[in-house]
């Protein structure tokens, strides 16, 4: 490499430059003006706030590089075993105020921005999310990424730079609708983009055989077109470290060859076409959370997204010149999901078709590199892809599945002689027409390792998902690692005061990096001085919340109400149906009550956000309920503010960070068996607010760690729930009076024309009530009421609110990502130094 022809002289002129950026508040003035100058190309006198933003953020990127240089030229020098975490989805947020707080830096750049005239806080605000996933399958890869930079695991994320992320939200009429996410119209000061780092990536074309230089006969992909995808590098701060991670983000450009057979035939246009589609390779993020629609383009991005980021991988593991057997001791790549599983046949067939190994040398090489992380078991989230549809973009990558298959049910028929049911069942392929590559399965037959995110979860899939390769593999190839959370975004940025508040009573700050040190605040939960505060800080956060909604939706919400909050994506499973249908009973409840009755009742506010999948058609009703309901019962003023009913629109991470800490009770309240985890769960916890929750995913464990006084759990097992599927397929739905009542009400068009909700009022009857809302409805009243009863003894409430954050220690991303490096990555801490 270069360095190494530089004369001594030579480096020592670098090295004297490289000097370490000053943080006092003056440096920092000098720095934003300098940036604001050259790299923005403006001055005072045509200032904004966006460009004070963009000043500032240049100014905070060029700290982080110094940590990014070091970290990645140590990693470069001592070529430790690093970990790829390959994720479809990176759901970021901002990342300016978390830089701030990682360098230890924000008190200086609030003082500084402030001698230059602007506020901090304010500039923070026009950074736009980063909003590269859709739920929390992508903000789990986000908080992995961070837990990983804290605890300097040298591990790098691979993912796809989409031009547009997650859809905005917009509310009209009460319906959704949906814009384009132009998060890139300004320039991004938190990504690097490397023109020199380019690979190219094929699609469609023929297989042929070919002689290898051994004079071997090998397979050869050929023909097709091409695409190239170029990296762009986004930085991740470790928190107190001088390690600084990184997330390598593809984008697809077309090939710098001009297509001359094409000119010659006086076809221009068609040339210039063909660079217009290799571009939108990586231009969308497909906007649906646990639901696949198995769309050619997204087959194309997954593909794409693999083939990059491996030979990236194996350009890396080349320099070392190390033996490919050695590959998987110093490589090892997790799998977020399914989305990333065309890197088990692609790693094999560069093992194979290019790198001349033999099928079962590479084979083994394959299966001590990858593990695959499963994040949900609802039927229409597998991954299938369609074989034509594979054979057709991928013909060899086709044939290697074939053979993958074959090998590993030969050997599943050496023990399981004659077992022909089992398998049908386990194979790769599903027979039907078309026949279908079951993605899921063949993640399991590449990984050396298998966890689920939850334990409930985890028992769940070993029980049904997997239940046969346990009998073949045996157990020990499927773990638990249950999710976690980063404590840095989700308490100690989201959540000032309450930071303080806890670093003031424990004496240190180091409860951020090591959680389970919350559980010293239990011996204050009866403190009434430290209740007090307690309860301030919540009131303050509330105050907050009720503001933006003010400020932004015209609604007025009093702080003093009980705050009920459910944020996440809409969907079936997910309930928000159910719990509107609850709040509507509510407010018939109220309607029946005297003037002197309705005022001894515990004001509530509910709040519900998320999207929904532009075609999910009932999610798209849902939200039109809650916005009609909330219509009529807000104006309302029969029922003395009582009850609110907010719906807040276009829910994303940096929302999340002004919902989350205002809640009272938030709630989780799938299905039985539905939900793999949840993080929110863990996020409203962790920041004293309490649980009313369904005995599903994490919720169990939550429960468990906080003590199940402190949280509200109602309705079926998951154990329980095919049984009463069954019976009310074949004996009639039963629907629950109270749900009737309500059920009658909107159909008597209480809330606007009924016809509109005929599609979704059917879900409950025709369809069966898949999701037994009728059968949880009961008990989900009567924990309301419960929840209702306890936030009256203020006292008692704040003690619970104390005792949450206290037994959350197990759930930082911190403990989470220590699990996948010591039972899956076999990875060590690298630290770097400055
Ligand atoms: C989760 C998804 C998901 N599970 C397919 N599965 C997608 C599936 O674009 N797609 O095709 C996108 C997302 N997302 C979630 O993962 C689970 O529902 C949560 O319960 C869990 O907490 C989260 C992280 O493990």
């Amino acid at each position: 490499t270069k360095h190494e022809q530089l004369s001594e002289p030579t480096l020592q002129t670098w090295k004297k430059h490289i000097v370490p950026e000053k943080n006092d508040p003056a440096s920092i003035e000098s720095d934003i003006v300098h940036h604001t100058i050259t790299t923005l190309c403006r001055g005072v006198y045509n200032l904004d706030k966006l460009a004070m933003y963009q000043a500032t953020a240049h100014s905070v990127r060029d700290r982080l590089l110094e940590d990014w240089n070091l970290t990645q030229e140590a990693l470069h020098r001592e070529n430790p075993k690093r970990c790829y975490y390959m994720s479809m989805e990176f759901l970021i947020g901002r990342a300016l105020d978390n830089a701030l707080h990682c360098l230890h830096v924000k008190k200086n750049y609030n003082q500084s921005v402030d001698n230059l005239g602007f506020s901090l806080e304010d500039l923070l605000c026009e950074e736009k999310d980063a909003a590269l996933g859709n739920g929390g399958l992508g903000r789990l890869a986000a908080c992995y990424m961070d837990s990983a930079a804290t605890q300097d695991y040298p591990t790098w994320g691979y993912g796809l730079r989409y031009q547009y992320g997650i859809f905005k939200q917009m509310i009209k009429d009460g319906y959704q609708t949906e814009m384009p996410d132009y998060w890139l119209n300004f320039d991004n000061p938190w990504e690097f983009p490397r023109a020199d780092i380019r690979y190219e990536v094929r699609f469609h074309g023929y297989v042929a055989t070919k002689i290898n230089e051994k004079g071997e006969t090998r397979m050869t992909w050929e023909g097709g077109d091409k695409v190239q995808a170029m990296a762009y590098d986004v930085p991740i701060p470790g928190f107190d470290t001088k390690g600084c991670g990184n997330i390598r983000l593809w984008s697809s450009k077309p090939l710098n060859t001009f297509d001359f057979d094409s000119f010659n035939a006086g076809d221009y246009e068609r040339s210039v076409a063909e660079q217009t589609a290799a571009q939108n390779l990586t231009s969308v993020l497909y906007p649906n959370d646990n639901h696949l629609v198995g769309k050619e383009l997204r087959l194309k991005q997954e593909y794409f997204f693999v083939s990059a980021s491996l030979q990236d991988i194996i350009h890396r593991f080349k320099r070392a010149k190390c033996p490919w057997k050695d590959f998987p001791d110093k490589v090892a790549v997790q799998m977020n999901d399914t989305h990333p599983t065309l890197a088990v046949p692609e790693l094999q067939r560069i093992l194979v078709d290019i790198e001349g190994l033999e099928w079962d040398d590479a084979w083994d090489i394959v299966t001590r590199t990858f593990a695959f992380t499963n994040h949900t078991v609802l039927p229409e989230a597998l991954e299938c892809w369609s074989v034509p549809m594979m054979e057709k973009i991928l013909p060899r990558h086709m044939q290697i599945i074939y053979d993958i298959n074959l090998f590993f049910l030969q050997k599943v028929e050496k023990v399981f002689v004659g077992d022909r049911d089992l398998l049908k069942r386990i194979s790769i392929i599903e027979e039907g027409s078309p026949q279908q590559v079951r993605m899921a399965f063949l993640a399991v037959v590449g990984s050396h390792t298998v966890n689920g995110v939850a334990a409930l979860h985890s028992d769940l899939i070993r029980k049904h998902l997997f239940n046969d390769f346990i009998k073949y593999y045996g157990p020990d190839k499927f773990i638990n690692i249950t999710n976690g959370i980063t404590p840095r975004r989700w308490l100690y940025q989201a959540n000032p005061d309450l930071r303080d508040l806890i670093t003031t009573t424990l004496g240190s700050e180091d409860w951020a990096t090591k959680l389970d040190l919350l559980k010293g605040l239990k011996k204050f939960a009866d403190d009434t001085k430290f209740q007090s505060q307690w309860a301030a800080v919540k009131y303050k956060n509330k105050e907050r919340l009720a503001f933006w909604i003010k400020a932004n939706m015209g609604i007025t919400v009093n702080p003093d109400a009980l705050f009920d909050i459910q944020v996440k994506r809409i969907h079936e499973y997910k309930r928000q149906y159910m719990n509107i249908l609850s709040v509507i009973y509510r407010y018939q409840s109220l309607k029946k009550m005297s003037a002197e009755d309705i005022s001894q009742q515990v004001p509530r506010v509910v709040i519900f956000g998320g999207k929904a999948a532009p075609g999910y058609y009932i999610a798209k009703l849902v939200i039109k309920l809650i916005n009609s309901a909330a219509q009529v019962i807000n104006n309302d003023k029969s029922i003395q503010d009582m009850l609110k009913v907010v719906f807040i629109p276009d829910y994303n991470v940096s929302l999340a960070e002004i919902i989350v800490p205002a809640s009272d009770i938030s709630q989780h309240i799938s299905t039985a068996g539905t939900e793999a985890s949840g993080t929110s769960n863990m996020k409203f916890v962790l920041n004293g607010g309490l649980i009313l929750g369904t005995v599903d995913g994490a919720n169990i464990e939550i429960g468990e760690q906080i003590g199940a006084e402190n949280i509200f759990m109602f309705g079926v097992l998951s154990d329980e729930v095919e049984d009463i599927r069954h019976n009310q397929k074949y004996h009639g739905l039963f629907m629950d009076p109270s749900l009737q009542v309500v059920i009658d009400s909107i159909q008597a068009g209480q809330f606007g024309d009924p016809s509109i909700f005929g599609p979704l009022i059917n879900t409950l009857t025709y369809g069966g009530d898949y999701y037994l809302i009728s059968v949880d409805f009961k008990s989900y009243l009567q924990k309301h009421t419960e929840v209702d009863e306890t936030y009256r003894d203020k006292k008692s409430w704040v003690k619970k609110s104390i005792m949450c954050t206290a037994g959350m220690g197990f759930f930082s991303s911190d403990r989470a990502v220590c699990e996948y490096a010591d039972k899956i990555w076999k990875l060590k801490p690298f630290k770097v130094e400055a």
